[in-house]
Formats: structure tokens, sequence, C-alpha cells
């Protein structure tokens, strides 16, 4: 039977936001357009103190010269992003405070604000959506789309349909992004990055050989700093020199599954799908507090905190009809440093009191003499309730009970030298 879709050739996109924290400020501060400014550390304060001193004046309006800059910042902490002007004196993302500030003291210092970030990273997505229905959410700032069946996703390889959402998305939100246009995910990704910023790449199946070859192993999506290093052990830097060893010398050092899909990887193979609606992976809830609480101090106030965050994760869990069997907190440290720890049981739960509990044990894993700002619980490993895979559900699990440092009720003080 004719079917003249089924011919046409896949083309995948990875669209992926310029700077994105720091480009959501700059809307804020336009006057900071074109400077060297990272985001990062617990600078509220310092916003805060900036916005007080110049009440009245619109934000866009306040002077560059009034701006806290990156060579008068004490405290410890790490660089979240940085714009491309502070990029190019080689500071970025993950790199401590005071070592971007030798590199560029004159850079200008802003703290996260999440709340607008999630808005943006909402609004850009809904752009998109509208142009090109096939969208996989891949996180904040970064998205797969399918463009194989969109109008324009074809004509020239791909950048028709990628300069329309590019120039639809800053036209909603004042936002660049760049993106990459290939035959599937895997090259798409590396090929968003080609170009950054306000870039689009488009790469075809024939092209792995002269763009693709000659970056470095790391580049693959699903290549970590462990892979790499046992790569570099075996004298394999580039992609180019991974596709060169045979597949079965590669699962030989590298196990079968992954071995192989190395191979696959380094020859430009991928055949995943861009995935709309995923079944969710984890259902969690979260807070931040009006003022930074401290775990002794405000252990009552935090308690209950905790406490009605695991009841309503497991009244969303119950809502939606799923049940999840590991368990996890999330910390946000005064400093905006974050904690995650979590453990995995041997049922899986939609039950408050067992998430309460496992909550609970994870707590005792972190550190607890900082002041917090935020608090969350996470259940992951989801499974639909009353499927195979969520059997025995209602099962409590025996958890220590010794109790944590926010447990409620009587206050068990102990001392370090007792023993409860
Ligand atoms: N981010 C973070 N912690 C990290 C890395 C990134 O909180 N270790 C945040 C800040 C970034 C955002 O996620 O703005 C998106 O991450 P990217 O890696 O895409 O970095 P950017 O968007 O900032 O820069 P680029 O233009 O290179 O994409
Ligand atoms: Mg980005």
């Amino acid at each position: 039977m004719h079917n003249r879709r089924v011919s046409l050739p896949r083309r995948i996109a990875h669209l992926d936001m310029d700077a994105f924290f720091a480009s959501v400020e700059l809307l804020r501060y336009p006057q900071l357009q074109g400077l060297p400014v990272v985001i990062g550390g617990g600078r509220r304060e310092a916003d805060r103190l900036l916005r007080e001193r110049h009440a009245g004046v619109p934000l866009a309006q306040i002077p560059v010269a009034a701006f806290p800059l990156l060579k008068d910042y004490v405290g410890r902490g790490v660089i979240t992003t940085a714009t491309y002007p502070a990029r190019q004196f080689g500071v970025g993302s993950a790199m401590g405070m005071m070592k971007a500030a030798k590199l560029c003291p004159q850079a200008i210092v802003l703290p996260v604000d999440f709340d607008e970030v999630r808005r943006f990273s909402r609004a850009f997505k809904a752009v998109i959506r509208e142009i090109a229905p096939v969208m996989e959410d891949r996180g904040i700032d970064e998205v797969y789309i399918d463009f194989t069946e969109v109008p324009g996703g074809q004509r020239e390889g791909g950048r028709v349909l990628a300069r329309l959402i590019q120039k639809s998305i800053f036209e909603a939100t004042g936002l660049t992004c760049s993106i990459g246009v290939a035959p599937n995910k895997l090259i798409a990704k590396m090929a968003s990055e080609f170009d950054k910023p306000n870039g689009i790449s488009i790469v075809h199946e024939q092209d792995v050989q002269a763009r693709i070859w000659p970056l470095p192993v790391r580049k693959i999506n699903g290549i970590g700093p462990k892979s790499e290093e046992k790569l570099h052990r075996l004298h394999i830097r580039t992609i180019g020199e991974l596709a060169a060893r045979p597949r079965e010398w590669l699962v030989d050092h590298f196990g079968a599954s992954y071995g192989a899909w190395m191979h696959d990887a380094a020859w430009g193979r991928d055949e995943r799908p861009v995935v709309t609606e995923s079944e969710p992976v984890s259902m969690s809830r979260e807070t931040t507090f009006e003022r930074d609480l401290h775990a002794v101090r405000d252990r009552t106030e935090l308690g209950a905190i905790f406490t009605d965050l695991c009841r309503r994760v497991a009244e969303d869990l119950r809502r939606k009809g799923y049940v999840g069997r590991t368990i996890g907190i999330k910390l946000r440290y005064d400093d905006f440093r974050t904690a995650t720890r979590d453990l995995t049981l041997d049922h899986a739960t939609d039950d408050a009191a067992t998430i309460r509990r496992a909550a609970g044990q994870c707590l005792k894993r972190v550190d607890l003499g900082r002041r917090l700002r935020l608090l969350g619980v996470r259940v992951g490993k989801l499974a639909k309730a009353g499927s195979e895979a969520a059997a025995e559900v209602r099962t409590p699990v025996a958890a220590e009970h010794t109790p944590d440092l926010f447990h409620e009720g009587p206050a068990v003080e102990r001392p370090a030298t007792s023993k409860g």
C-alpha cells in the first residue's frame, strides 16, 4: 500500500536554552546585557539590598555600577552558570566562586530565582508544543522534538522549522536557545552544542564521520567520567577512535550491553523514539521556607513540615494510582547547596507513615548543621498500584524505629554518650 509518511527520513531536534539561569536574570536586568554575569552563591541578601537601595527605581534602571561583583564575593559556593561574555574569561558552570573571581573579578554575581526559572521553562516548552507537538521534556532547559512530520521539519534538513521555533521562543520570552537537528537523539544532542549560543546545526547521516568522529568520547550522552577514564586508559580519546574498535572488543571490555551500545553510539546509530508522555518516574513535594530554618532550633516546625510533605506525596500517589519503592529527601541549605538521599524499600508503598519513616532514615545521613531553605520528599521507582510490579502494596515496612531529628511527638533528645 502506498504510504508516503513512512518514507520520510527521521529528523530529530535537540533544543537547549542558552545560559539559561543567567539569561532569565538578564530579562529582569537588561542593563547587564553583554556583560560578564555569573549565577551562584547564596546572594539573595545582596540582591535584596540592591533592590532596597534603589526602591522606587524600576529594576531595569538600577545602574550597572550598583551590582555586586565577583571580586567582592565572600563565601564558598560554586557557579551555577555564566553568561557567554563571562565564559570568555574561562568562567563556567560548577567552578568555585573563588577561582572564578580570580579569572573574572569584574563579573556581576546574581542569585538564582528558581520560581522565575521554572516559569520560563514552562513558557518555552509551551511555545514548542504549539508548533511541534511531539516533544520530550528532558529537564529544566532542554527538550527533544520530532521534526519528521512537522511542516518545515524536512526543509533544509530541519533548519526552517528550527528557525521558526527559535524565533517564536524569542518573541514569547526574550530568551535564545540553540538547536541541533539530526537523524536521531544521540547526534541531535551533540549538534545542539555546535553553534551555541543562538545557533542551529544540521547534521546528516553522512556527516557523522566529519563532524562527530573528531569529538572527544565524553560528548556522547551516556559516556560519563568513569567510562571516559577507562577509554583513555585503552587509548581511545575520540569518537572516531571508538568507532574504529571492533564491536566484540568493546563488548569484551565493557560488557555485552554497554559495549554494544557504545559501538552503535560511535557510529551514530540510535533508534530511541521521542517520548511525549512518559509514565511518571517519581512524585515529589517540596517547599521553600519563608525564612531559613535550623534543624535543631526549628525542629518542631521542620518536623511538622516534613510529615506534611510525606502526607501530600502519599496523597498524590493514591490520587494518581501509583506506589513507589524508593523514598528520597532533598534539602537545600542557606548557601544554596543541595543534598539528596534516598533508600529503596522491599515493597512499593503509598502509605504516608511508611514514607515518613523511610524519609526519616534518609534524614540521618545528611548534614543538619546548617540552616535550611528548602525541604522535599520524593517517591520513585513507581509502579501502577495493583500491577504485578506493585504486589504487596500496603505491607508496612519494618523500618528502624530510632527516631530521626524531626521526629514528632515527645522529643527524644539523646546525648551523644547515651544509647536510646
Ligand atoms: N545548572 C545547574 N547545575 C549544574 C548545571 C546547570 O543548576 N551543574 C542549571 C543552570 C543552567 C541550567 O541548569 O542555566 C541549564 O544547564 P545547561 O548545562 O544547559 O547550561 P546553560 O543553559 O546555563 O548554558 P548553555 O548555554 O551552555 O546551555
Ligand atoms: Mg542550556
